[in-house]
């Protein structure tokens, strides 16, 4: 496609300073265009073949009113905070699961059992998740876990797939903004590795602010999946982006864009190449078990040094391999044999060969380049590549506003010379997009049948809604030899990344059992009162705290007055007594500041201070009967 049939079709115009004209007119990447082309007969894109490609598609796309999606997908909310779960090809919204927000209808935030959650970090009421993955045993989901990365506050949540909440979330010390975020996946997702972005001084006290200084550095961090505390960090050279892990457990590799140590734009585009880093995880634990660790800034979390020595040896830990300037994503292949790491300000991909690494830490390969087997020219602007699990790649050019569909074998021919076109196809989308995920691709069973495109601007594709625009997530049938856009789904900022699971992989309960741990503590402090939840409904004075404990039954409270006196600290337990499935009541304290969720059997608690004398009205705020509206009940607060 030339530049007027692009703008005929109202796609993006160029970038500044990037000219789609003048990058077609560079030789080698002239090729790949072309090629592109062929493999589809030369078609010409405009707005009524994407339509009519659509329309192809449709039935597969089509879910009818009743009928189940055949994947849960989960959207990362980005800077809104939270996760979101979707139904995918439908691309239905589902649910949102608060983690790094507060949320009103829900509580989160606001409820006792949410606040012990976020422990010490509830007193951020922001974050921005990345990057969502979900936990796997032998390289397939076990439907257990799924965990996130909180940028803005340096946090790794856990959300546990059974009840679809947030029932863990760690803030990661010595460091600053963790982005990548991903999974062990073999034998099991033992760790959790975060990459903390941000190159700081350590002790970061304001003794200095020198970044160049050997003290001045971040770290590649592991957590522990099950217990959810960090298990350890290495100091890396560089800083750190994206993150993968390969299929035997053994080895993970991470992109580094600033490995300048520069703290302006300028600064971190001065070196050629930068690299990927990748960790050797059995030397590492090895060390850590021999007490070959130590401590950084005071934090009682073991630490390795993966630096090179001040003689340029690499240590026993990590290898660093350079790759073309200010790489972005970092995916394995599902087949297991390759880390992938995405040029961004190049126009390539590097193919690490995963099978090459051993021999690369035993020092037999000396070059860290040798275990470089392919680097495909793509297009401008690659940041993340997904898989089908037949071969092909998809990897998605921001500058380019395209898909890019590529063969894996015979980049790699090619690059050993051969001349082999081994770009496939180039889809346009709408516009510049981030990541893309196809469904599976993050485990053995990648089955290469739908692809989610998120890009980040939407611009002319729905209805305006003033200056801020909805990003704009597409669906793209990748089942066929082609890539055939289904759907335009508007999100709301801003969705990283997502993942995709069959159905079947996820089994969610449908009602809350009542020894569930997620509101353990609770019940534990009921039981100190002599409370039996299920059935009591009960005053508790304790000085100036009163606990207040109730059940609800559709459509009425077990209390529906309660009196208690001003300035009193009172904290609201309810139990929800309804076994019916879908039977959610609400607890809203008029002009408190109060709200909170009570799914069937659940037991939720908030607590806040009876700030006005008077009589105050709290109401379920869920409709959850025709009488609803009625149920009700009074807080009657007495001068002090
Ligand atoms: S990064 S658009 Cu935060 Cu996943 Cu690449
Ligand atoms: Cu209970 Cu509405
Ligand atoms: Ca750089």
């Amino acid at each position: 496609m030339n530049d007027t049939e692009a703008n005929n079709a109202g796609q993006t115009p160029e970038p500044e300073g990037l000219s789609r004209r003048g990058f077609l007119g560079t030789g080698a990447i002239t090729g790949a265009v072309l090629a592109g082309a062929t493999a589809l007969g030369g078609t010409v894109f405009t707005r009524e073949s994407f339509a009519a490609a659509a329309k192809d598609a449709k039935s597969k796309v089509h879910v009818g009113p009743g009928e189940l999606d055949q994947y849960y997908g989960f959207w990362s909310g980005g800077h809104q905070g939270e996760v979101r779960v979707l139904g995918v090809p439908s691309m239905r919204e589902l649910m949102r699961i608060p983690v790094f927000n507060v949320d009103s209808a829900t509580g989160w935030g606001l409820t006792n059992e949410s606040k012990r959650v976020l422990g010490e970090s509830a007193k951020y009421l922001n974050g921005d998740c990345h990057h969502p993955h979900l936990s796997t045993t032998d390289g397939r989901y076990d439907g257990k876990y799924l965990f996130i990365n909180d940028k803005a506050n340096t946090r790794v949540a856990r959300i546990r797939l059974d009840i679809m909440k947030c029932d863990k979330i760690v803030t990661v010390p010595n460091a600053q903004a963790i982005h990548g975020l991903r999974l062990q996946k073999v034998p099991y997702t033992k760790y959790v590795f975060c990459n903390a972005e941000f190159i700081i001084p350590h002790p970061n006290d304001g003794h200095s602010f020198d970044l160049q200084d050997k003290n001045s550095f971040t770290l590649f961090n592991a957590i522990d999946a099950e217990k959810m505390e960090m298990a350890f960090q290495v100091i890396v050279d560089g800083n750190l982006d994206n993150a993968d892990m390969d299929y035997t457990g053994k080895y993970a590799a991470a992109t580094c864009y600033n490995s300048e140590k520069a703290s302006d734009l300028g600064g971190m585009m001065r070196n050629e190449r930068d690299w990927v880093v990748v960790f050797n995880i059995p030397r590492i634990e090895a060390a850590i078990k021999a007490g070959k660790f130590i401590n950084l800034d005071g934090v009682k979390v073991p630490v390795v040094d993966g630096r090179k020595g001040d003689d340029g040896k690499d240590s026993e830990f990590t290898r660093y391999i350079p790759v073309p300037k200010n790489p972005h994503g970092c995916n394995t292949s599902p087949d297991g044999k390759y880390f992938i790491a995405n040029g961004k300000l190049s126009p390539t991909c590097t193919i690490i060969a995963i099978d090459k690494l051993d021999d690369l830490f035993s020092d037999k390969i000396k070059d860290p380049r040798g275990v470089v087997v392919g680097e495909p020219e793509l297009g401008l602007g690659p940041l993340h590549t997904t898989y089908d699990g037949r071969g092909f790649a998809y990897t998605t050019l921001f500058i380019d506003s395209q898909v890019v569909k590529w063969n894996i074998a015979e980049a790699i021919r090619a690059y050993g010379g051969e001349k082999v076109n081994y770009i496939k196809q180039k889809l346009d989308v709408h516009y510049q997009p981030g990541h893309n995920h196809a469904s599976l691709t993050e485990t053995r069973d990648a089955d290469g049948q739908w692809l989610v495109v998120l890009s980040k601007f939407s611009k002319d594709r729905f209805l305006p809604t003033g200056p801020l625009h909805p990003e704009n997530d597409q669906l793209i049938d990748i089942s066929g030899d082609e890539m055939k856009l289904v759907h335009d789904g508007p999100t709301f900022a801003e969705p990283h990344d997502c993942v995709m699971a069959r159905r079947d992989q996820i089994q969610p309960k449908k009602i809350w059992e009542r020894d569930d741990p997620y509101f353990a503590e609770t019940v534990a402090i009921a039981a100190k009162d002599g409370i039996k939840l299920e059935t009591d409904n009960k005053v508790i004075r304790d000085g100036k705290k009163v606990r207040v404990y109730m059940t609800s039954m559709a459509p009425t409270y077990g209390l529906t007055e309660f009196t208690v006196k001003h300035g009193d600290e009172v904290t609201v337990t309810i139990t929800n007594i309804d076994q019916i499935e879908d039977v959610t009541h609400g607890f809203v304290m008029t002009n408190h500041g109060v709200s909170m969720e009570i799914s069937p059997q659940q037991t939720s608690s908030i607590t806040f201070i009876a700030d006005k004398p008077g009589l105050h009205w709290y109401y379920c705020s869920w409709f959850c009967h025709a009488l609803h509206m009625e149920m009700v009940g009074r807080m009657l607060v007495e001068p002090a």
